[in-house]
């Protein structure tokens, strides 16, 4: 396939409820959606950056920036692309794996589209439908959590995840564990919200059987995960430490995590994501779909890599409702705690030309 050009688009959902997370308050989801046109088919790419650096560096318009300067044309002059020629062509460029991961979304969608293979085909996927969490965010009151969180269960989510902070830690896994018993599947995600400092605080979560706490300690804290691992019986799980297949096998043998949330923005790209749950299948190290409030475009995609073998626990693969009212494409419908694998080719999902318009602040086209 020769790309002629992408299309970059910029979008805003308001979220269906505030979402709390120990990094601040979201009321809507600001994204960049990408739109490769090549000579055979068209491809569609969504960056998971959110409007400011609080999740990670990334933001949108800096992934903008990045993609009109220096990403999309790195890509001009090939009478051949492919997928897998686009993140080495793109090596040059330090970082900005967001930006990166939604080019090469886009192109890989384009590619599997000429092909008529659709993404968890060609990912390796082994089913056909993918068990589902939800992540709930920080609440001003216990009693509020408690109903939020009897809502999801009654909607059939098969797993719970708390968000965390200081403050807000203790209090509501106890309360989430006591209302909703043993036989609950628990996690928690604090976003990097404590220090090592705060070991001996987070071993107070040990008596209600979390299956994990994501992310408790800095980004770089490699080895404060590691010492905090040998300090609380509570399974390390690495969210945003883990940019690359290189660095979740460094998390591995240091010891700084025994499970891997897995997120194509965060580490370059579908492909590369790919790499990190091989690496983490030969360690026995377990993995899961993560989720960055993706329209319906990332959720397809999100869904597609949950069904590989080695994602042996429910994903933050939510339901299209968890977040919007109206999504951009046709909705992810829970059905037995499950989402369906898409079938058709490359994404098997594309924009609703209305709701799309509906959504957009702005477009801009890059010619190749
Ligand atoms: C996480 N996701 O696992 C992230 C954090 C997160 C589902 O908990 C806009 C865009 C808002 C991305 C809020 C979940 C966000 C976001 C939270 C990501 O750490
Ligand atoms: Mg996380």
């Amino acid at each position: 396939m020769k790309l002629t050009g992408v299309e970059l688009r910029e979008i805003r959902l308001p979220l269906v409820a505030p979402f709390r997370t120990s990094f601040g308050t979201l009321t809507e989801r600001s994204a960049l959606l990408l739109r490769a046109v090549g000579t055979e088919a068209e491809g569609w790419g969504e960056c998971v950056a959110m409007a400011g650096p609080l999740y990670s560096s990334e933001y949108v318009a800096g992934c903008a920036d990045v993609l009109r300067r220096f990403l999309i044309p790195a890509l001009a002059g090939r009478d051949h692309l492919d997928a897998a020629a686009v993140a080495p062509a793109l090596a040059p460029f330090l970082g900005h794996r967001m930006a990166k991961a939604a080019l090469e979304m886009a192109v890989l969608d384009a590619e599997l589209r000429t092909q008529g293979v659709p993404l968890a085909g060609e990912l390796g996927a082994v089913r056909d439908r993918v068990p589902c969490g939800v992540s709930v965010g920080i609440m001003d009151s216990v009693p509020q959590l408690l109903e939020a969180v009897a809502g999801y269960l009654d909607a059939g989510y098969a797993r719970i995840k708390l968000k965390i902070e200081p403050g807000w830690d203790i209090e509501p896994v106890r309360a989430v564990r006591e209302r909703f018993g043993e036989d609950l599947l628990l996690q928690a995600d604090a976003n990097t919200a404590y220090t090592l400092a705060d070991a001996r605080h987070l071993a107070r979560l040990d008596p209600y059987g979390l299956l994990l706490i994501e992310q408790p300690l800095d980004e770089e804290d490699l080895l404060g995960h590691a010492a905090l691992a040998k300090a609380i019986t509570t399974p390390v799980c690495l969210d945003e430490s883990i940019t690359s297949a290189r660095a979740a096998a460094a998390a591995i043998t240091l010891g700084a995590c025994s499970v891997v949330n897995i997120k194509p923005g965060r580490v370059g790209g579908y492909l590369e994501a790919r790499r990190i749950h091989d690496v983490c299948r030969a360690h026995g190290v377990p993995v899961w779909a993560g989720g960055m409030l993706e329209t319906g475009l990332g959720r397809a995609a999100n869904v597609a890599l949950a069904a590989l073998p080695g994602f042996t626990l429910p994903g933050d693969t939510s339901a299209s409702d968890r977040y919007y009212r109206t999504d951009i494409t046709d909705p992810f419908v829970l059905e037995d705690g499950h989402l369906p694998v898409p079938t058709g080719p490359g994404l098997g999902v594309v924009p609703v030309p209305a709701a799309l318009e509906e959504a957009t602040v702005s477009t801009e086209w890059i010619s190749l």
